[in-house]
């Protein structure tokens, strides 16, 4: 039987997907799964979209970046920084259809004993109570906004039973507890590109060929 593998936040560093699914040695069999935040930032925004779109295996979560993009291209009033219109400039004429398929994109992915979201949950709200900016912002509980970083981070507040599989925060090393597990090693910040081997639990991991993108937003 297949393998699950759910990978952290690509930010359009391709190179570095391809060598990730090549060490774990992933095939057709198996089930892939991304936190989201698949482009904006890095080089490969383009690659990693026409990878993603083709590939029968592969299914994402909605990440912040997306959603970003997706109220801009739906002609909301958001404010994009530079790698965003530069996103948009690279995909060019795809831009369209990539929005399209952000659409369909879920705010998580359910898998029993599993569950795979952008950013978090709110510990104390059943799922289907969970807004959309919260499963692709939160960071901690004690702050106004979805995205603050004041207070206690939600995972460590989250006492449920199920295993939540996320990005978006970046870790030195991954973040693996009982019940969270937290795979974004910041690859397009230079570091690494990260995937959780499921039922194992195995993280593997591989080096950014550079920095890409500056911290910091
Ligand atoms: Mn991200």
């Amino acid at each position: 039987m297949g393998r699950t593998i759910v990978i952290g936040d690509v930010h359009g560093c391709y190179l570095e997907l391809m060598e990730l699914l090549d060490q774990i040695g992933a095939s057709q069999d198996d089930r892939l799964f991304s936190v989201g935040d698949l482009i904006t930032k890095g080089p490969g925004n383009r690659e990693v979209f026409e990878f993603v779109r083709t590939k029968k295996n592969f299914q994402s979560v909605l990440g912040n970046h997306e959603y970003l993009l997706l109220q801009h291209h739906r002609g909301r009033a958001v404010e994009l920084e530079p790698a965003h219109l530069q996103t948009i400039a690279e995909l060019g004429s795809d831009f369209k259809d990539c929005m399209a398929w952000v659409s369909r994109l879920p705010h998580y992915i359910d898998l029993g004993d599993y569950l795979v979201v952008h950013a978090g949950i709110r510990p104390d709200r059943p799922l289907e109570e969970q807004t959309v900016d919260d499963l692709t912002q939160l960071r901690t509980l004690d702050g106004l906004q979805p995205g603050s970083r004041e207070g206690m981070p939600w995972f460590d507040r989250y006492r449920g039973g199920q295993v939540v599989i996320f990005g978006h925060w970046v870790f030195d090393t991954p973040l693996f507890r009982d019940n969270v597990i937290g795979i974004d090693t910041g690859c397009v910040y230079g570091c690494r590109l990260t995937a959780v081997v499921l039922p194992e639990g195995r993280l593997v991991s591989v080096p950014a060929h550079r920095v890409y993108a500056q911290k910091g937003w």
